[in-house]
Protein backbone atom coordinates (compact mmCIF):
# COMPACT_ATOMS: atom_id res chain seq x y z
CA UNK A 1 0.00 0.00 0.00
CA UNK A 2 1.41 3.91 -1.03
CA UNK A 3 2.14 5.59 2.10
CA UNK A 4 1.87 8.82 0.91
CA UNK A 5 -0.13 10.74 -1.43
CA UNK A 6 2.80 13.11 -2.69
CA UNK A 7 2.08 13.00 -6.25
CA UNK A 8 5.80 13.93 -6.93
CA UNK A 9 6.75 10.70 -5.08
CA UNK A 10 3.78 8.30 -6.37
CA UNK A 11 5.02 9.89 -10.15
CA UNK A 12 8.96 8.66 -9.53
CA UNK A 13 7.36 5.16 -8.19
CA UNK A 14 5.05 4.72 -11.01
CA UNK A 15 7.91 5.49 -13.34
CA UNK A 16 10.08 3.22 -12.76
CA UNK A 17 8.05 0.19 -11.42
CA UNK A 18 6.67 1.05 -15.12
CA UNK A 19 10.28 0.26 -16.72
CA UNK A 20 11.44 -2.24 -14.31
CA UNK A 21 8.16 -4.19 -14.00
CA UNK A 22 8.68 -5.87 -10.64
CA UNK A 23 5.80 -8.94 -9.47
CA UNK A 24 5.00 -6.54 -6.65
CA UNK A 25 5.95 -2.82 -5.02
CA UNK A 26 6.40 -3.22 -1.31
CA UNK A 27 6.80 0.30 0.87
CA UNK A 28 8.77 0.27 4.08
CA UNK A 29 7.71 2.36 6.74
CA UNK A 30 10.78 1.15 8.94
CA UNK A 31 8.87 -0.73 11.48
CA UNK A 32 10.60 -3.46 13.66
CA UNK A 33 7.81 -5.89 12.61
CA UNK A 34 8.54 -4.97 8.55
CA UNK A 35 12.01 -5.81 8.95
CA UNK A 36 11.46 -8.69 10.72
CA UNK A 37 9.22 -10.31 8.53
CA UNK A 38 11.62 -9.59 5.75
CA UNK A 39 14.50 -10.56 7.17
CA UNK A 40 12.86 -13.76 7.22
CA UNK A 41 11.94 -13.78 4.08
CA UNK A 42 15.74 -13.00 3.21
CA UNK A 43 16.68 -15.96 5.20
CA UNK A 44 14.97 -18.29 3.84
CA UNK A 45 16.14 -17.78 0.26
CA UNK A 46 19.76 -17.61 1.53
CA UNK A 47 20.68 -14.11 1.23
CA UNK A 48 21.52 -13.65 4.11
CA UNK A 49 22.16 -16.04 7.16
CA UNK A 50 21.52 -16.42 10.77
CA UNK A 51 24.25 -15.29 13.35
CA UNK A 52 24.40 -17.11 17.32
CA UNK A 53 21.51 -15.31 18.76
CA UNK A 54 23.32 -15.71 21.72
CA UNK A 55 26.65 -14.50 20.81
CA UNK A 56 25.55 -11.93 18.09
CA UNK A 57 21.74 -11.55 18.79
CA UNK A 58 20.23 -9.88 15.67
CA UNK A 59 23.26 -10.20 13.38
CA UNK A 60 22.75 -11.41 10.18
CA UNK A 61 25.98 -12.48 7.70
CA UNK A 62 26.05 -11.95 3.95
CA UNK A 63 28.41 -12.52 1.07
CA UNK A 64 27.85 -10.38 -2.04
CA UNK A 65 28.97 -11.95 -5.57
CA UNK A 66 32.62 -12.45 -6.21
CA UNK A 67 33.31 -9.44 -8.75
CA UNK A 68 31.41 -7.34 -6.43
CA UNK A 69 32.99 -6.40 -3.12
CA UNK A 70 33.96 -3.05 -3.73
CA UNK A 71 33.09 0.73 -4.97
CA UNK A 72 33.84 0.68 -8.72
CA UNK A 73 35.30 3.99 -9.61
CA UNK A 74 35.86 3.56 -13.27
CA UNK A 75 31.91 2.98 -13.58
CA UNK A 76 31.24 5.78 -11.52
CA UNK A 77 29.62 8.91 -13.49
CA UNK A 78 28.81 12.34 -12.34
CA UNK A 79 25.75 13.23 -15.30
CA UNK A 80 25.95 17.22 -15.24
CA UNK A 81 24.29 19.21 -18.10
CA UNK A 82 27.76 19.70 -19.14
CA UNK A 83 31.33 17.73 -19.02
CA UNK A 84 33.18 20.97 -17.11
CA UNK A 85 30.24 20.80 -14.56
CA UNK A 86 31.43 17.43 -13.53
CA UNK A 87 34.94 18.68 -13.62
CA UNK A 88 38.40 17.20 -14.60
CA UNK A 89 39.02 14.43 -11.83
CA UNK A 90 34.96 12.89 -12.44
CA UNK A 91 33.68 10.43 -15.53
CA UNK A 92 31.27 12.16 -17.06
CA UNK A 93 28.10 11.41 -19.12
CA UNK A 94 25.84 13.67 -20.59
CA UNK A 95 22.38 13.30 -18.89
CA UNK A 96 20.30 11.99 -21.63
CA UNK A 97 22.42 9.48 -22.83
CA UNK A 98 23.28 7.85 -19.46
CA UNK A 99 19.63 7.73 -18.54
CA UNK A 100 19.02 5.98 -22.18
CA UNK A 101 22.02 3.55 -21.50
CA UNK A 102 20.31 3.15 -17.69
CA UNK A 103 16.60 2.45 -18.79
CA UNK A 104 17.59 -0.01 -21.66
CA UNK A 105 19.66 -2.29 -18.77
CA UNK A 106 16.91 -2.01 -16.27
CA UNK A 107 13.86 -2.48 -18.66
CA UNK A 108 12.11 -5.60 -17.25
CA UNK A 109 14.91 -6.10 -14.76
CA UNK A 110 12.21 -6.53 -11.52
CA UNK A 111 10.46 -8.87 -13.24
CA UNK A 112 9.76 -11.78 -10.86
CA UNK A 113 10.95 -9.49 -7.70
CA UNK A 114 9.75 -6.99 -5.65
CA UNK A 115 10.45 -3.38 -5.34
CA UNK A 116 10.88 -2.11 -2.03
CA UNK A 117 10.16 1.19 -1.92
CA UNK A 118 12.43 3.18 1.03
CA UNK A 119 11.51 6.45 2.53
CA UNK A 120 14.80 8.04 4.77
CA UNK A 121 16.59 10.85 5.86
CA UNK A 122 20.16 11.90 6.06
CA UNK A 123 20.43 13.56 9.77
CA UNK A 124 17.65 13.63 12.31
CA UNK A 125 14.31 13.77 10.81
CA UNK A 126 13.06 17.28 11.53
CA UNK A 127 17.07 18.62 11.40
CA UNK A 128 18.02 22.03 10.16
CA UNK A 129 20.86 19.49 8.25
CA UNK A 130 18.25 16.88 7.46
CA UNK A 131 17.53 16.14 3.61
CA UNK A 132 15.24 13.31 2.50
CA UNK A 133 15.69 10.81 -0.19
CA UNK A 134 13.65 7.89 -1.48
CA UNK A 135 15.16 4.76 -2.59
CA UNK A 136 13.77 1.83 -5.06
CA UNK A 137 15.34 -1.18 -4.56
CA UNK A 138 14.79 -4.87 -5.14
CA UNK A 139 17.08 -6.35 -2.47
CA UNK A 140 16.00 -6.74 0.89
CA UNK A 141 19.84 -7.06 1.71
CA UNK A 142 19.93 -3.14 0.71
CA UNK A 143 16.69 -2.07 2.70
CA UNK A 144 18.04 -4.28 5.76
CA UNK A 145 21.11 -1.95 5.44
CA UNK A 146 19.54 1.30 5.30
CA UNK A 147 17.42 0.87 8.04
CA UNK A 148 20.41 0.30 10.01
CA UNK A 149 22.95 3.47 8.19
CA UNK A 150 20.51 6.26 7.45
CA UNK A 151 16.31 6.62 9.25
CA UNK A 152 14.25 4.73 7.27
CA UNK A 153 10.76 5.89 8.43
CA UNK A 154 7.85 6.81 7.08
CA UNK A 155 7.64 9.70 8.77
CA UNK A 156 9.85 11.17 6.22
CA UNK A 157 7.00 10.76 3.29
CA UNK A 158 5.46 13.56 5.75
CA UNK A 159 8.26 15.48 6.21
CA UNK A 160 8.76 15.94 1.70
CA UNK A 161 7.69 19.19 0.36
CA UNK A 162 6.52 18.56 -3.39
CA UNK A 163 9.33 17.09 -5.23
CA UNK A 164 12.23 18.13 -2.80
CA UNK A 165 13.88 14.49 -2.49
CA UNK A 166 16.77 12.60 -3.90
CA UNK A 167 15.66 9.95 -6.51
CA UNK A 168 17.71 6.38 -5.56
CA UNK A 169 16.81 3.91 -8.01
CA UNK A 170 19.17 0.66 -7.40
CA UNK A 171 18.34 -2.70 -8.88
CA UNK A 172 20.94 -5.66 -8.99
CA UNK A 173 19.76 -7.05 -12.44
CA UNK A 174 21.92 -9.67 -13.30
CA UNK A 175 25.55 -8.56 -10.95
CA UNK A 176 26.98 -7.79 -14.54
CA UNK A 177 30.04 -6.31 -14.05
CA UNK A 178 29.89 -5.20 -17.78
CA UNK A 179 26.92 -3.60 -17.11
CA UNK A 180 28.00 -1.82 -13.67
CA UNK A 181 26.86 2.13 -13.59
CA UNK A 182 27.01 3.84 -10.58
CA UNK A 183 25.46 6.92 -11.97
CA UNK A 184 24.68 10.56 -10.58
CA UNK A 185 22.83 12.98 -11.58
CA UNK A 186 23.02 16.57 -9.53
CA UNK A 187 20.98 18.98 -11.35
CA UNK A 188 17.92 15.96 -10.90
CA UNK A 189 18.91 15.31 -7.53
CA UNK A 190 19.23 11.24 -8.82
CA UNK A 191 21.26 8.72 -8.38
CA UNK A 192 20.71 4.88 -10.60
CA UNK A 193 22.21 2.74 -10.00
CA UNK A 194 22.31 -0.79 -11.73
CA UNK A 195 24.60 -4.49 -11.76
CA UNK A 196 26.06 -4.19 -8.25
CA UNK A 197 24.91 -5.32 -4.58
CA UNK A 198 27.91 -4.21 -2.67
CA UNK A 199 27.43 -1.14 0.16
CA UNK A 200 29.23 1.90 -1.24
CA UNK A 201 27.50 1.31 -4.58
CA UNK A 202 23.98 0.59 -3.76
CA UNK A 203 23.27 2.14 -0.05
CA UNK A 204 22.89 5.08 -2.47
CA UNK A 205 21.87 7.19 1.22
CA UNK A 206 25.95 7.13 1.79
CA UNK A 207 28.27 8.16 -0.95
CA UNK A 208 25.92 8.53 -3.96
CA UNK A 209 24.04 10.91 -1.58
CA UNK A 210 25.28 12.29 1.32
CA UNK A 211 28.42 12.98 -0.82
CA UNK A 212 28.29 13.22 -4.23
CA UNK A 213 24.62 14.80 -4.43
CA UNK A 214 25.46 16.51 -1.18
CA UNK A 215 28.71 17.98 -2.55
CA UNK A 216 26.96 19.72 -4.88
CA UNK A 217 23.70 20.79 -3.20
CA UNK A 218 26.58 21.98 -0.32
CA UNK A 219 27.95 24.55 -2.71
CA UNK A 220 24.89 25.96 -4.63
CA UNK A 221 23.74 26.01 -0.75
CA UNK A 222 26.62 27.10 0.91
CA UNK A 223 27.42 24.44 3.30
CA UNK A 224 29.78 21.55 3.38
CA UNK A 225 29.57 17.68 2.50
CA UNK A 226 33.14 15.86 3.57
CA UNK A 227 34.36 12.81 3.72
CA UNK A 228 35.53 12.99 7.21
CA UNK A 229 34.70 11.64 10.92
CA UNK A 230 33.98 13.40 13.66
CA UNK A 231 35.44 13.22 17.08
CA UNK A 232 34.63 15.05 20.91
CA UNK A 233 37.79 14.96 23.12
CA UNK A 234 36.73 15.60 26.71
CA UNK A 235 39.83 17.21 28.97
CA UNK A 236 39.90 16.25 32.12
CA UNK A 237 38.05 19.63 33.27
CA UNK A 238 35.60 18.45 31.49
CA UNK A 239 35.15 20.55 28.43
CA UNK A 240 34.66 18.81 25.01
CA UNK A 241 36.88 20.07 21.98
CA UNK A 242 35.23 18.63 18.21
CA UNK A 243 37.57 17.97 15.76
CA UNK A 244 36.49 16.29 12.38
CA UNK A 245 38.86 14.30 9.91
CA UNK A 246 39.34 13.84 6.39
CA UNK A 247 41.26 10.22 5.37
CA UNK A 248 40.57 8.42 2.32
CA UNK A 249 38.70 5.43 2.50
CA UNK A 250 40.49 2.52 4.48
CA UNK A 251 42.73 5.01 6.11
CA UNK A 252 41.60 5.48 9.78
CA UNK A 253 38.36 7.36 9.75
CA UNK A 254 36.76 4.99 12.05
CA UNK A 255 39.43 3.76 14.19
CA UNK A 256 40.38 7.70 15.08
CA UNK A 257 36.44 8.28 15.77
CA UNK A 258 36.42 5.40 18.08
CA UNK A 259 40.29 5.70 19.69
CA UNK A 260 40.57 5.05 23.35
CA UNK A 261 43.22 7.37 24.42
CA UNK A 262 46.71 5.60 26.24
CA UNK A 263 46.34 4.99 29.92
CA UNK A 264 48.54 8.28 30.58
CA UNK A 265 45.50 10.21 29.15
CA UNK A 266 42.35 7.93 30.79
CA UNK A 267 44.63 8.29 34.46
CA UNK A 268 44.28 12.21 33.72
CA UNK A 269 40.59 11.72 32.65
CA UNK A 270 40.68 12.31 28.78
CA UNK A 271 37.74 10.56 27.13
CA UNK A 272 36.79 10.43 23.12
CA UNK A 273 33.61 10.33 22.07
CA UNK A 274 32.33 9.64 18.68
CA UNK A 275 30.02 11.51 16.49
CA UNK A 276 30.49 10.03 13.23
CA UNK A 277 33.35 7.79 11.25
CA UNK A 278 33.17 8.65 7.61
CA UNK A 279 30.92 11.48 6.44
CA UNK A 280 30.30 15.50 8.23
CA UNK A 281 28.17 17.62 6.81
CA UNK A 282 29.35 21.34 7.98
CA UNK A 283 27.61 24.52 8.33
CA UNK A 284 28.39 28.00 9.84
CA UNK A 285 26.34 28.35 13.03
CA UNK A 286 26.56 30.69 16.37
CA UNK A 287 29.73 32.78 16.35
CA UNK A 288 30.68 32.20 13.24
CA UNK A 289 31.81 28.55 13.84
CA UNK A 290 31.83 25.85 11.48
CA UNK A 291 29.19 23.30 13.01
CA UNK A 292 29.46 19.52 11.91
CA UNK A 293 26.96 16.57 12.10
CA UNK A 294 27.15 12.91 10.76
CA UNK A 295 24.10 12.38 8.80
CA UNK A 296 24.51 8.74 8.73
CA UNK A 297 22.85 6.21 11.54
CA UNK A 298 25.35 3.49 11.78
CA UNK A 299 28.71 2.41 11.02
CA UNK A 300 29.49 0.94 7.63
CA UNK A 301 33.22 -0.53 8.96
CA UNK A 302 35.99 -2.03 7.23
CA UNK A 303 36.32 -5.54 9.26
CA UNK A 304 40.05 -7.31 9.12
CA UNK A 305 42.48 -5.78 11.76
CA UNK A 306 39.16 -4.76 14.05
CA UNK A 307 39.74 -6.33 17.03
CA UNK A 308 39.50 -5.79 21.04
CA UNK A 309 42.87 -3.97 20.97
CA UNK A 310 43.17 -2.08 17.87
CA UNK A 311 39.73 -0.82 18.44
CA UNK A 312 37.21 -2.45 21.42
CA UNK A 313 34.69 0.37 20.44
CA UNK A 314 34.09 -0.79 16.99
CA UNK A 315 33.82 -4.25 18.15
CA UNK A 316 31.72 -4.22 20.85
CA UNK A 317 28.89 -1.76 18.18
CA UNK A 318 29.07 -5.19 15.89
CA UNK A 319 28.38 -7.47 18.65
CA UNK A 320 24.06 -7.15 18.07
CA UNK A 321 21.87 -5.67 15.07
CA UNK A 322 24.72 -6.16 13.12
CA UNK A 323 25.28 -7.10 8.88
CA UNK A 324 28.25 -8.87 8.75
CA UNK A 325 28.98 -8.84 4.90
CA UNK A 326 32.26 -11.05 3.20
CA UNK A 327 33.52 -11.85 6.07
CA UNK A 328 34.39 -15.59 7.33
CA UNK A 329 31.13 -17.59 8.49
CA UNK A 330 31.05 -20.70 10.68
CA UNK A 331 28.13 -22.82 9.49
CA UNK A 332 28.20 -25.17 12.94
CA UNK A 333 28.39 -22.36 15.78
CA UNK A 334 26.86 -19.17 13.73
CA UNK A 335 30.32 -17.05 14.41
CA UNK A 336 32.04 -14.76 12.34
CA UNK A 337 35.67 -14.32 11.71
CA UNK A 338 38.02 -11.95 9.65
CA UNK A 339 42.04 -11.42 9.46
CA UNK A 340 43.07 -9.46 12.35
CA UNK A 341 39.75 -10.66 14.75
CA UNK A 342 42.01 -12.95 17.04
CA UNK A 343 44.86 -14.86 16.66
CA UNK A 344 42.72 -18.24 16.49
CA UNK A 345 41.08 -18.38 12.62
CA UNK A 346 38.28 -20.91 13.05
CA UNK A 347 38.75 -23.94 10.74
CA UNK A 348 36.53 -26.05 8.43
CA UNK A 349 34.09 -23.03 7.59
CA UNK A 350 33.31 -20.87 4.72
CA UNK A 351 35.45 -17.92 3.51
CA UNK A 352 34.27 -14.69 1.96
CA UNK A 353 33.42 -16.91 -1.22
CA UNK A 354 31.52 -19.00 0.48
CA UNK A 355 34.10 -22.14 0.07
CA UNK A 356 35.48 -24.74 2.86
CA UNK A 357 38.19 -22.60 4.95
CA UNK A 358 40.52 -23.62 7.44
CA UNK A 359 43.04 -20.44 9.21
CA UNK A 360 46.40 -20.95 7.98
CA UNK A 361 45.43 -22.27 4.88
CA UNK A 362 47.78 -21.75 1.86
CA UNK A 363 47.42 -21.93 -2.09
CA UNK A 364 49.78 -23.56 -4.71
CA UNK A 365 52.30 -21.33 -4.31
CA UNK A 366 52.20 -21.30 -0.32
CA UNK A 367 50.69 -18.09 0.00
CA UNK A 368 48.42 -17.90 2.81
CA UNK A 369 44.70 -17.88 1.64
CA UNK A 370 42.59 -14.85 3.88
CA UNK A 371 38.96 -15.77 4.78
CA UNK A 372 37.73 -12.52 4.83
CA UNK A 373 37.68 -10.33 1.61
CA UNK A 374 40.32 -7.40 2.69
CA UNK A 375 37.18 -4.88 1.90
CA UNK A 376 34.75 -7.10 4.21
CA UNK A 377 32.70 -4.90 6.32
CA UNK A 378 29.89 -4.76 9.32
CA UNK A 379 27.01 -2.85 9.10
CA UNK A 380 26.71 -1.54 12.79
CA UNK A 381 24.04 0.84 14.00
CA UNK A 382 25.22 3.70 16.08
CA UNK A 383 23.63 3.50 19.06
CA UNK A 384 25.80 0.22 19.42
CA UNK A 385 28.79 2.28 19.88
CA UNK A 386 29.56 2.66 23.80
CA UNK A 387 31.76 5.94 23.33
CA UNK A 388 28.81 7.78 21.30
CA UNK A 389 28.66 10.79 21.34
CA UNK A 390 25.74 12.26 24.02
CA UNK A 391 25.28 15.36 20.65
CA UNK A 392 25.03 12.50 17.89
CA UNK A 393 21.57 13.56 17.61
CA UNK A 394 22.40 17.61 18.32
CA UNK A 395 20.28 19.11 15.41
CA UNK A 396 22.70 22.01 15.42
CA UNK A 397 25.63 19.94 15.44
CA UNK A 398 28.91 20.10 17.18
CA UNK A 399 31.09 23.61 17.00
CA UNK A 400 34.60 22.29 15.54
CA UNK A 401 37.89 23.26 16.96
CA UNK A 402 40.44 21.56 14.35
CA UNK A 403 40.07 19.82 10.82
CA UNK A 404 42.62 17.37 9.62
CA UNK A 405 43.63 16.12 6.41
CA UNK A 406 45.18 12.77 6.50
CA UNK A 407 46.63 9.92 4.24
CA UNK A 408 48.85 6.75 4.08
CA UNK A 409 51.95 8.05 3.30
CA UNK A 410 54.89 5.08 3.42
CA UNK A 411 57.37 8.74 3.15
CA UNK A 412 57.36 12.25 3.05
CA UNK A 413 54.14 13.39 4.74
CA UNK A 414 55.53 13.74 8.76
CA UNK A 415 53.52 13.10 11.55
CA UNK A 416 51.66 15.94 11.92
CA UNK A 417 52.00 19.49 10.92
CA UNK A 418 49.78 22.16 11.02
CA UNK A 419 48.58 25.27 8.38
CA UNK A 420 49.48 28.73 8.69
CA UNK A 421 46.04 30.18 8.01
CA UNK A 422 42.99 28.98 6.28
CA UNK A 423 43.94 29.36 2.77
CA UNK A 424 47.19 27.30 3.19
CA UNK A 425 45.24 24.81 4.87
CA UNK A 426 43.16 24.43 1.90
CA UNK A 427 46.08 24.20 -0.04
CA UNK A 428 47.28 21.03 1.88
CA UNK A 429 43.96 19.26 1.47
CA UNK A 430 44.17 20.02 -1.83
CA UNK A 431 47.71 18.58 -2.24
CA UNK A 432 46.57 15.02 -0.55
CA UNK A 433 48.07 11.99 -1.81
CA UNK A 434 47.37 8.71 -0.51
CA UNK A 435 48.03 4.69 -1.17
CA UNK A 436 45.13 3.05 -2.96
CA UNK A 437 43.40 0.90 -0.77
CA UNK A 438 40.87 -2.50 -0.74
CA UNK A 439 38.03 -0.44 -0.52
CA UNK A 440 37.71 0.86 -4.77
CA UNK A 441 38.40 -2.07 -7.03
CA UNK A 442 42.14 -1.68 -8.74
CA UNK A 443 45.46 -2.02 -8.03
CA UNK A 444 46.25 -1.49 -4.07
CA UNK A 445 49.06 0.66 -2.37
CA UNK A 446 49.47 2.54 -5.32
CA UNK A 447 50.22 6.87 -4.42
CA UNK A 448 47.08 8.93 -6.25
CA UNK A 449 46.46 12.48 -5.60
CA UNK A 450 43.26 12.83 -3.30
CA UNK A 451 42.26 16.39 -2.28
CA UNK A 452 40.73 16.09 1.00
CA UNK A 453 40.05 12.54 0.05
CA UNK A 454 37.13 13.80 -1.89
CA UNK A 455 38.34 12.38 -5.56
CA UNK A 456 35.77 9.45 -6.25
CA UNK A 457 33.23 11.61 -4.25
CA UNK A 458 33.17 15.00 -5.42
CA UNK A 459 29.59 15.86 -7.09
CA UNK A 460 31.09 18.81 -8.96
CA UNK A 461 34.31 20.50 -10.79
CA UNK A 462 36.77 19.95 -7.83
CA UNK A 463 38.08 23.55 -9.12
CA UNK A 464 34.77 24.82 -7.92
CA UNK A 465 35.34 22.82 -4.71
CA UNK A 466 38.48 24.00 -3.70
CA UNK A 467 37.10 28.00 -4.18
CA UNK A 468 33.77 26.78 -2.06
CA UNK A 469 36.24 25.64 0.47
CA UNK A 470 38.08 28.99 0.29
CA UNK A 471 34.69 31.04 0.87
CA UNK A 472 33.97 28.93 3.26
CA UNK A 473 36.82 29.83 5.38
CA UNK A 474 35.86 33.83 4.39
CA UNK A 475 32.30 33.69 5.70
CA UNK A 476 33.58 31.81 8.86
CA UNK A 477 35.21 34.54 11.24
CA UNK A 478 36.26 31.78 13.48
CA UNK A 479 37.69 29.29 11.48
CA UNK A 480 38.92 25.76 12.47
CA UNK A 481 42.92 24.91 11.99
CA UNK A 482 43.80 23.06 10.16
CA UNK A 483 46.25 20.11 9.95
CA UNK A 484 47.67 17.16 7.96
CA UNK A 485 48.78 14.13 9.97
CA UNK A 486 50.28 10.50 8.65
CA UNK A 487 50.17 7.49 11.09
CA UNK A 488 51.50 5.47 8.15
CA UNK A 489 55.59 5.73 7.50
CA UNK A 490 57.70 2.91 7.34
CA UNK A 491 61.28 2.78 8.18
CA UNK A 492 63.31 0.50 5.39
CA UNK A 493 62.00 -2.45 6.41
CA UNK A 494 58.57 -1.56 6.31
CA UNK A 495 57.51 -1.42 9.59
CA UNK A 496 55.56 1.67 10.72
CA UNK A 497 56.97 3.93 12.39
CA UNK A 498 54.27 5.38 14.68
CA UNK A 499 52.45 3.08 16.73
CA UNK A 500 49.22 4.88 15.17
CA UNK A 501 45.73 3.64 16.95
CA UNK A 502 45.05 4.69 20.66
CA UNK A 503 48.98 6.59 20.50
CA UNK A 504 46.90 9.00 18.31
CA UNK A 505 45.66 10.78 20.87
CA UNK A 506 49.09 12.24 21.59
CA UNK A 507 48.44 13.81 18.05
CA UNK A 508 45.75 15.02 18.63
CA UNK A 509 46.65 16.36 22.09
CA UNK A 510 49.13 18.84 20.26
CA UNK A 511 46.72 19.93 18.02
CA UNK A 512 44.12 20.98 20.84
CA UNK A 513 46.71 22.73 22.61
CA UNK A 514 47.57 24.95 19.28
CA UNK A 515 44.09 25.74 18.90
CA UNK A 516 44.54 26.76 22.63
CA UNK A 517 47.45 28.53 22.06
CA UNK A 518 48.94 26.78 24.45
CA UNK A 519 52.41 25.06 23.10
CA UNK A 520 54.74 26.59 20.22
CA UNK A 521 55.59 24.83 17.29
CA UNK A 522 58.92 24.93 14.53
CA UNK A 523 58.34 27.07 11.63
CA UNK A 524 59.08 24.15 8.09
CA UNK A 525 59.07 25.27 4.50
CA UNK A 526 55.65 22.58 4.91
CA UNK A 527 54.31 24.53 7.93
CA UNK A 528 54.16 24.53 11.77
CA UNK A 529 55.50 21.37 12.88
CA UNK A 530 55.67 20.55 16.98
CA UNK A 531 58.76 20.64 18.53
CA UNK A 532 59.51 16.64 19.14
CA UNK A 533 59.62 17.04 22.76
CA UNK A 534 56.15 18.56 22.86
CA UNK A 535 54.78 15.22 21.74
CA UNK A 536 54.21 13.34 24.84
CA UNK A 537 55.13 9.69 24.55
CA UNK A 538 54.78 8.53 28.35
CA UNK A 539 53.97 5.11 28.21
CA UNK A 540 55.51 4.55 24.88
CA UNK A 541 58.58 2.66 23.76
CA UNK A 542 59.80 5.48 21.58
CA UNK A 543 62.39 8.28 22.26
CA UNK A 544 62.44 11.93 20.95
CA UNK A 545 65.02 10.92 18.56
CA UNK A 546 62.48 8.22 16.82
CA UNK A 547 60.11 10.80 16.91
CA UNK A 548 62.51 13.45 14.92
CA UNK A 549 62.19 10.75 12.15
CA UNK A 550 58.87 11.12 11.34
CA UNK A 551 58.37 14.93 12.32
CA UNK A 552 60.61 15.90 9.31
CA UNK A 553 60.86 18.09 5.76
CA UNK A 554 62.92 16.63 3.61
CA UNK A 555 63.52 19.36 1.35
CA UNK A 556 65.13 17.32 -1.50
CA UNK A 557 61.90 14.60 -1.15
CA UNK A 558 59.52 18.07 -0.78
CA UNK A 559 60.96 19.33 -3.67
CA UNK A 560 59.62 16.28 -5.80
CA UNK A 561 56.33 16.46 -4.28
CA UNK A 562 56.01 19.86 -5.24
CA UNK A 563 56.91 19.46 -8.67
CA UNK A 564 54.09 16.27 -8.58
CA UNK A 565 52.03 18.77 -7.31
CA UNK A 566 52.94 21.66 -10.33
CA UNK A 567 52.42 18.62 -12.36
CA UNK A 568 49.08 17.62 -11.06
CA UNK A 569 47.85 21.16 -11.07
CA UNK A 570 48.79 21.87 -14.49
CA UNK A 571 47.22 18.35 -16.29
CA UNK A 572 44.19 18.21 -14.61
CA UNK A 573 42.88 22.00 -13.60
CA UNK A 574 45.47 24.57 -15.43
CA UNK A 575 43.80 27.79 -15.12
CA UNK A 576 40.93 26.84 -13.57
CA UNK A 577 42.67 26.05 -10.30
CA UNK A 578 41.57 29.16 -7.85
CA UNK A 579 44.82 31.58 -7.71
CA UNK A 580 44.92 31.36 -4.45
CA UNK A 581 46.64 27.85 -4.54
CA UNK A 582 48.99 28.66 -7.06
CA UNK A 583 50.26 31.10 -5.00
CA UNK A 584 50.75 29.14 -2.11
CA UNK A 585 52.39 26.27 -4.58
CA UNK A 586 54.67 29.30 -5.33
CA UNK A 587 55.03 29.92 -1.95
CA UNK A 588 55.80 26.28 -0.81
CA UNK A 589 58.68 25.79 -3.58
CA UNK A 590 60.07 29.64 -2.39
CA UNK A 591 60.41 27.81 1.36
CA UNK A 592 62.30 24.68 0.07
CA UNK A 593 64.66 26.29 -1.69
CA UNK A 594 65.53 28.87 1.16
CA UNK A 595 68.77 28.18 2.52
CA UNK A 596 68.91 26.80 6.39
P1 LIG B 1 36.31 3.65 5.07
O1 LIG B 1 35.18 3.03 5.84
O2 LIG B 1 36.67 2.87 3.84
O3 LIG B 1 36.06 5.09 4.73
O4 LIG B 1 37.65 3.49 5.97
P2 LIG B 1 38.19 4.26 7.26
O5 LIG B 1 38.90 5.51 6.85
O6 LIG B 1 37.14 4.37 8.29
O7 LIG B 1 39.36 3.27 7.78
P3 LIG B 1 39.42 2.31 9.07
O8 LIG B 1 39.42 3.07 10.36
O9 LIG B 1 38.42 1.24 8.90
O10 LIG B 1 40.88 1.69 8.91
C1 LIG B 1 41.28 0.98 7.76
C2 LIG B 1 42.54 0.22 8.00
O11 LIG B 1 43.57 1.08 8.49
C3 LIG B 1 42.38 -0.89 9.03
O12 LIG B 1 43.00 -2.06 8.54
C4 LIG B 1 43.10 -0.38 10.25
O13 LIG B 1 43.65 -1.42 10.99
C5 LIG B 1 44.19 0.54 9.66
N1 LIG B 1 44.50 1.65 10.59
C6 LIG B 1 43.62 2.52 11.14
N2 LIG B 1 44.24 3.39 11.97
C7 LIG B 1 45.56 3.08 11.93
C8 LIG B 1 46.72 3.62 12.57
O14 LIG B 1 46.68 4.58 13.35
N3 LIG B 1 47.92 3.03 12.26
C9 LIG B 1 48.01 1.98 11.39
N4 LIG B 1 49.21 1.47 11.15
N5 LIG B 1 46.92 1.43 10.79
C10 LIG B 1 45.72 1.97 11.04
C1 LIG C 1 34.61 4.05 1.61
O1 LIG C 1 34.99 3.33 0.67
O2 LIG C 1 35.10 5.18 1.82
C2 LIG C 1 33.59 3.55 2.54
C3 LIG C 1 32.91 2.31 2.22
O3 LIG C 1 33.29 4.21 3.52
S1 LIG C 1 31.73 2.49 0.97
O4 LIG C 1 30.44 2.73 1.58
O5 LIG C 1 31.73 1.23 0.24
O6 LIG C 1 32.07 3.59 0.12
MN1 LIG D 1 34.53 6.09 3.65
Amino acid sequence: MELTNNKFVLDFVKKYADLMQPDQIVWIDGSKKQLNELTKEALSTGEVYKCNSKLLPGCLYHRTAVNDVARVEGRTFICTSTKEMAGPTNNWMAPAEAYAKLDAIASGCMKGRTMYVIPYSMCKIGSPFAKYGIELTDSIYVVLNMAIMTRVDKKVLDKIVEGDFVRGIHSKVQLDAENRYICQFPEDNTIYSLNSGYGGNVLLGKKCFALRIASYQAWKEGWMAEHMLILGVQKPNGEIKYITAAFPSACGKTNLAMLIPPECYTAKGYKVFTVGDDIAWLRKGRGGQLYAVNPENGFFGVAPGTNAKSNPNALASTQKGTIFTNVVYNPKDKTVWWEGLDKNPPKNVLDWKGNKWSGGMVDEEGKIIKGAHPNSRFTAPAKNCPCLSSEFENKKGVPISAIIFGGRRAKAAPLVYEARDWKHGVFIGSIMASETTAAATGAVGVVRHDPMAMIPFCGYNMADYFQHWLDMGKKCKNRPKIFNVNWFRTDENGNFMWPGFGDNMRVLDWILERCEDAVDAVETPIGYMPKPEDINLEGLNMTTDDLKKILDCDKKVWLAEAADIENFYATKFGDTLPKELYAELKKLKKNLRKRS
